[in-house]
């Protein structure tokens, strides 16, 4: 299942957006879209600034996970963004929100996000999220948000992620349109990043698309592991874990996986 419906033309005449996704970079092949940003941020590239493309050989994940796509088969797309410091912690949120909202738009589907940033559809992964920033004097000079979304992709295929993986064209059994996708993608982006950006508090539409709330977990963060009833979220999206002893712990990053 693939889609050759990606190009620059198309973005150019199709985006909606004011500003995200103005200034645009497609790639047909790259290592990593994370990259290719990094290099726009040191020549100056600006807010909503976005990368794309349609492979990458060396597509990456969290703490040094790959993230795999065949060609032409995902949105694999970095967004250059100047948030003020108290606002970087929010960009996940905002992402996720984006990815999730923009799938029920565009197929009906209504997927959910497992803390701290996965975006699943019937239990499997179908979208992640990457941010990768640089602060300095209390500034943040770049953030780059990377999102991965599995749009025309067959998990079962890829034998790295077969079994956890799924994308919007296995859920509904028909090839779907990425230029849509990635158009619906980025007109939530802009309005939540906006809104992000005038104060709203965008962890309260963040908390109701979280199923991890409410149930038994384990927590996995750096070289220590958390049990506990996951019970809510502060403003910054960190989670609140309810202890066995009663006392309340704050995770600020971490794997989850529910106890059953
Ligand atoms: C993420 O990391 O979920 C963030 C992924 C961000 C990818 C985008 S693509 C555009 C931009 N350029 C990049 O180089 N990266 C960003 P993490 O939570 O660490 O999840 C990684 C794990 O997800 C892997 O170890 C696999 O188990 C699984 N995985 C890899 N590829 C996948 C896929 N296509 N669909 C679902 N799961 C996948």
């Amino acid at each position: 299942m693939k889609q050759k419906d990606l190009s620059s033309t198309s973005l150019r005449r199709e985006l909606r957006t004011k500003f995200i996704g103005k200034n645009l970079l497609y790639l047909p092949v790259t290592s990593s879209t994370m990259d290719v940003a990094k290099q726009a941020v040191g020549n100056g590239a600006e807010e909503g600034t976005i990368v794309l493309a349609d492979h990458q050989t060396a597509g990456r994940g969290r703490l040094g996970r790959r993230w795999w796509a065949p060609p032409e088969s995902s949105i694999l797309l970095s967004i250059i963004l100047h948030p003020k410091l108290e606002e970087l912690p929010s960009l996940g949120m905002v992402a996720g929100l984006a990815v999730a909202q923009a799938i029920e738009k565009v197929t009906g589907l209504k997927p959910v996000i497992k803390w701290p940033n996965d975006i699943l559809i019937g239990g499997k992964k179908v979208s992640g999220v990457l941010i990768e920033s640089e602060v300095a004097n209390e500034a943040v000079r770049s953030a780059i948000l990377g999102i991965g979304l599995n749009v025309n992709l067959d998990p079962s295929s890829m034998p790295e992620i077969a079994g956890t993986a799924t994308s919007l064209g296995e859920a509904l059994k028909q090839e779907v349109s990425r230029l849509e996708v990635l158009r619906a993608l980025l007109g939530e982006f802009e309005e939540l990043y906006s809104a992000l950006r005038h104060g709203e508090p965008i962890h309260r539409l963040w908390s109701c698309r979280l199923e991890t709330l409410g149930q038994q977990v384990t927590v996995k963060s750096g070289d220590e592991v958390h049990q506990g009833y996951a019970e809510s979220i502060d403003e910054q999206g960190n989670l609140l874990l309810r202890c066995p002893d009663g006392s309340i712990k704050t995770i600020v990053a971490g794997e989850v996986t529910l106890r059953t």
